[in-house]
């Protein structure tokens, strides 16, 4: 009705695993980092990379933004995962490809304040969320900030579709289940975001 699907277990035990392998490969070619916040400089508690032609970027100059290389390296993103590819063509019923892979990682203490994701110019693609590793207590709300909320435990393996108004909804991550999961030899959360960045052409 809103385009909000929650999709427990969408991902089994085994693709979990290759995904989890994936996602240190993708780590490997362009390493997690704490971002800046506009204006105050503040680090985030979540550490963050990205795969694909664009990547979700924020410093204290710039703000938030996409760019088409890693500011840390100056290399290009590595590629988004099969898994993922995969992920969007079986959920996202939407026409284009997605251009932008987040990852976030959470140790047991980090969050995510209420926030809308609004850097992208194509808000009718959906957002797909994937999630690796510890549950987290996930908080959805509507379109303004101070309307109702309700929260949502993400498993391993999960997926979440925002699409239609939900695209729009406030959200962020309360707390991170610390040691619920075996699936990170480290321990903490991955999620994955897939997001279509650029306008499409007109039709
Ligand atoms: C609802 N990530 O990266 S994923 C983010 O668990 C982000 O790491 C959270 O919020 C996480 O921006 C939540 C689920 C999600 C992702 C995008 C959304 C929910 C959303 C965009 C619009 C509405
Ligand atoms: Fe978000």
């Amino acid at each position: 009705m809103d385009g909000f699907r929650y999709v427990p277990g969408y991902l089994p035990p085994g693709a979990q695993e290759a995904l989890r392998d994936a996602v240190e490969a993708v780590i490997a070619a362009a390493p997690l980092h704490r971002l800046a916040m506009p204006k105050s400089g503040a680090l985030m508690s979540v550490a963050m990379t990205n795969a694909g032609a664009l990547g979700w970027h924020s410093d204290q100059a710039g703000g938030y933004r996409y760019e088409p290389a890693d500011p840390l390296s100056g290399k290009p993103w590595p590629p988004i995962p099969d898994l993922m590819l995969r992920a969007w063509a079986e959920l996202a019923d939407y026409p284009a490809l997605p251009e932008a892979c987040l990852v976030n990682y959470y140790g047991p203490e980090a969050r995510m304040g209420l926030h809308r994701d609004f850097d992208e110019q194509d808000l009718r693609a959906p957002v797909i969320s994937l999630s690796l590793g510890d549950a987290a207590l996930f908080r959805l709300g509507g379109p303004a900030r101070k309307g109702p909320t309700r929260t949502l435990k993400l498993n391993s393996g999960d997926a979440v579709v925002l699409g239609g108004a939900s695209r729009l909804f406030f959200h962020g991550v309360d707390r991170i289940y610390g040691g619920s999961s075996q699936l990170l030899p480290q321990g903490g959360r991955y999620n994955l975001t897939l997001r279509r960045v650029t306008a499409r052409k007109p039709e």
